[in-house]
């Protein structure tokens, strides 16, 4: 399932620093040579994909994005000090696009990949650096490769960590916009959701900054969606390639169904749909708890889900009851998965983290010679 997010920045690299024309003196010896040293590279601009954010929102308030320049040459052949790299952590799965041209320039689909989008100048060269034989006092130098600046557009495409699965009218859409910003459609009638709804959710308790995941809201499934009923269970791809499943499961509005046979009858729509659904993790949530009469037999509820191992949750949407430590639950989840997968495929971005950048092949400054 995709969310998309989008916003326009403006990449400009670091000028190379130009080469010195320096000659050396001293006392008494006012022709010792030329000594002017080369000029420090320009920075990059480097894009880092980054695991734990999950919006390009960190990037909407600023929009020129530059590396340092080189600094020149200086006598005595000292060299400039090198422009540093400017590195923009973004999410995993943002495409980068020229904006004008609209070519998608890159994809950041790793924990750590880096992706040098607009290369610094190279470093202008000193005048030492031309003598010859023949040519003992050179005042030849170079000033630098020149930087690149262009606008890019980014856009994200997420996919959902937690998905909903639940009878129509259970309370899943209420459910995610009161743990998110997303705003999906709420009413008391049965498939009120017809496509999927994503929303972020953040858990600042965890990590003000960093600790969030996205929650994908479904349509209702009914008994024998796996067959057409109801809106059927296509839209169950959608929570393929979530970590875990909630249940979402309203304890009150049952005649002959109890809440456990709800849970059977979701379970078995899903596990009709794929095996790798059937393998998820799954919590069970119930719902509507501020519905509940004082005399509430809750355990008669929960015990058969405490019996098949399950996790579960009660809560009230509207009420904003128990909604925090499930927030914190999901997102524990969704983080031990997510470092099971990059431990089960190694170092996410490989041996080419070390080795430095995947380039781009457009950009770069001038080189004056080809040092
Ligand atoms: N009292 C109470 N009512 C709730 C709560 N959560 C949802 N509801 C109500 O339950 C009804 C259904 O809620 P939705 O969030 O639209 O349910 P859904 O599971 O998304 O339903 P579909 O999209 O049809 O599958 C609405 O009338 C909500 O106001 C809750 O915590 N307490
Ligand atoms: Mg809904």
């Amino acid at each position: 399932m995709k969310f998309i997010d989008q916003t326009e920045i403006s990449v400009c690299s670091g000028h190379g620093g130009p080469g010195m024309v320096s000659f050396a003196s001293a006392k008494f010896a006012p022709k010792l040579g030329p000594d002017g040293g080369d000029g420090g590279a320009g920075g990059n601009v480097v894009f880092v994909g980054h695991a734990q954010l999950n919006t390009l929102s960190g990037l909407y308030y600023r929009r020129i994005y530059k590396a340092e320049d080189g600094a020149k040459g200086g006598s005595n052949g000292c060299t400039g000090r090198a422009g540093a790299d400017l590195e923009i952590p973004v999410p995993i799965g943002t495409m980068v696009f020229d904006r004008e041209s609209d070519q998608l320039l890159c994809e950041i689909l790793e924990d750590g990949q880096r992706f040098c989008i607009a290369a610094g100048g190279k470093r202008g060269l000193g005048n030492m650096r031309y003598v010859t034989a023949t040519h003992q006092a050179p005042e030849e130098h170079t000033v630098g490769g020149a930087s690149v600046a262009f606008d890019v557009r980014l856009e994200l495409k997420l996919i959902a960590d937690v998905g909903f699965a639940g009878f129509p009218n259970a309370g899943k859409s209420t459910l995610l916009s009161c743990i998110s910003a997303a705003r999906p459609k709420i009413a008391d009638y049965p498939f009120t959701t017809l496509t999927p709804q994503l929303g972020v959710v953040a858990v600042p308790e965890i990590d003000p900054y960093t600790a969030s995941f996205v929650a994908a809201d479904i349509p209702g499934l009914i008994e024998g969606a796996s067959e057409g009923r109801g809106l059927g269970h296509e839209f169950l791809r959608h929570l393929e390639r979530t970590k875990v499943i909630v249940f979402v499961i309203d304890p009150f509005s049952w005649d002959e169904l109890t809440p456990e046979d709800a849970y059977a009858t979701l379970e078995h729509e899903l596990t009709a749909f794929s095996e790798n659904l059937a393998a998820k993790r799954r919590v069970v949530v119930l719902t509507k708890a501020d519905i509940a009469p004082d005399d509430f037999d809750w355990e008669k509820i929960e015990s058969p889900f405490r019996a098949l191992g399950l996790e579960i949750f009660r809560i009230s949407a509207v009420a904003q009851q128990g909604l925090a430590p499930l927030k914190r639950r999901l997102w524990t989840i969704v983080h031990d998965e997510q470092q099971k997968i990059e431990v089960s495929s190694g170092a996410t971005w490989g041996g080419e983290r070390d080795s430095g950048y995947q380039w781009m092949t457009t950009a770069g400054g001038d080189a004056d010679l080809g040092l």
